[in-house]
């Protein structure tokens, strides 16, 4: 069976955006068609500044809101990547293979360094090459993440390719990245040019995952709009991406099409749609985040199934590091 391989950093608590765009479509792959691999790339999140105890809070944050959307660790083996230490030593390897050229293309670079490039962490610059060792320690062959991954992905493909080159072997697979139609991509709820984004500036440009009733009715009241009613087809929602936006994420809560919601709602003002919308997201959400709540209290119970989830994919990882060695000429005997 083909293994698949997602993972999220917790740099933050979880948002709409990553349940609609990631977690949802993940528990829809577990089953017999994939065995599937999910990580919380803890690794990934100190790219960027992290308080510890943030860190730490946030890491069984995201493991819970796993969880409690339906991740289930029977069918999936679920850990945090900080308790794989194959990772990191595989992305040494990979920082070996990989070349300057190929990093001063990736655009996700450019985006989060900004103008301030130089004041970045050699790990941000590298983040793709660590994320080329999760995948391909696995030899995960689906990928499932959002268009802005797409480039990191393909990346893996000419690290794989090289590495096999470089050594005359055949032993990474070519990863496709990505293996459905385009994900959902939720905006933020106060400026729909942007994504909505764990740690963007301001708490009323998302939902988090842990909002209680009143504050999604707010958020969602509170939202950017423009004065227009709803049209009544999806092409008339062209040049309105806020408008764009709520109807998407109707749509995705609902898991029917926007053409749906507008045959429901087209004509209709913001009066009426803001809190349709509002009862509906609290009434996917609340279940998931009073169960978040629940684990959350009492973290060992979220410790013990990551430490378990690790001992999982240990079985499957260190096999594939150790044999990554032993083709590069390491002397590893103990
Ligand atoms: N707004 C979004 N819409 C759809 N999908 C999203 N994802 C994130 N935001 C949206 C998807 O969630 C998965 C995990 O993402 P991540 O946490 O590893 O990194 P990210 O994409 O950088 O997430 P954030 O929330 O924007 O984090 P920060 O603010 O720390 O950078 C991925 O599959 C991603 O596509």
């Amino acid at each position: 069976t083909p293994r698949v391989f997602s993972g999220i950093k917790p740099s933050g608590g979880l948002t709409l955006g990553n349940y609609l765009g990631a977690i949802k479509r993940w528990v829809n792959m577990q089953g017999p068609d994939f065995e599937t691999v999910y990580c919380v790339v803890d690794l990934h999140a100190i790219t960027v500044w992290q308080d510890p105890a943030e860190l730490r809070h946030a890491t069984r944050e995201v493991a819970a809101g796993m969880l409690a959307s339906g991740i289930d660790p029977e069918k999936s083996i679920l850990f945090n990547q900080a308790q794989v230490p194959a990772h990191a030593e595989l992305a040494w390897l990979f920082n070996c293979v990989a070349r300057l050229g190929w990093m001063n293309r990736m655009t996700q670079f450019k985006e989060k360094a900004g103008k301030n490039a130089e004041k970045q962490s050699l790990g941000l610059y590298a983040y793709p090459s660590l994320m080329a060792a999760d995948i391909l320690l696995y030899h995960a062959t689906h990928v499932p993440v959002g268009e802005d991954q797409k480039q990191h992905v393909e990346l893996t493909r000419d690290i794989a390719q090289k590495f096999n080159h470089d050594y005359g072997v055949d032993f990474f697979p070519l990863t496709e990245p990505v293996i459905e139609g385009p994900g959902m991509r939720v905006m933020n709820l106060r400026d729909g040019s942007k994504k909505m984004s764990k740690s963007g500036e301001s708490d009323m440009e998302r939902i988090n995952m842990t909002d209680d009733a009143d504050t999604i009715a707010k958020k969602l009241r509170k939202a950017r709009t423009d004065p227009e009613e709803l049209p009544v087809s999806f092409d008339g929602l062209k040049n309105r991406p806020e408008a764009k936006n709520l109807v998407e994420i109707y749509a995705a809560l609902a898991d029917i099409t926007p053409d749906s919601v507008l045959n429901e709602y087209g004509g209709e003002g913001w009066g009426k749609f803001k809190p349709a919308l509002a009862d509906l997201a609290v009434e996917k959400l609340a279940p998931i985040s009073t169960e978040m709540k629940r684990l959350l209290d009492t973290p060992d119970e979220i410790d013990a199934i990551l430490a378990r989830g690790a001992e999982k994919a240990e079985a499957i990882a260190n096999p594939i590091l150790e044999r990554t060695f032993d083709i590069m000429g390491f002397v590893r005997s103990r």
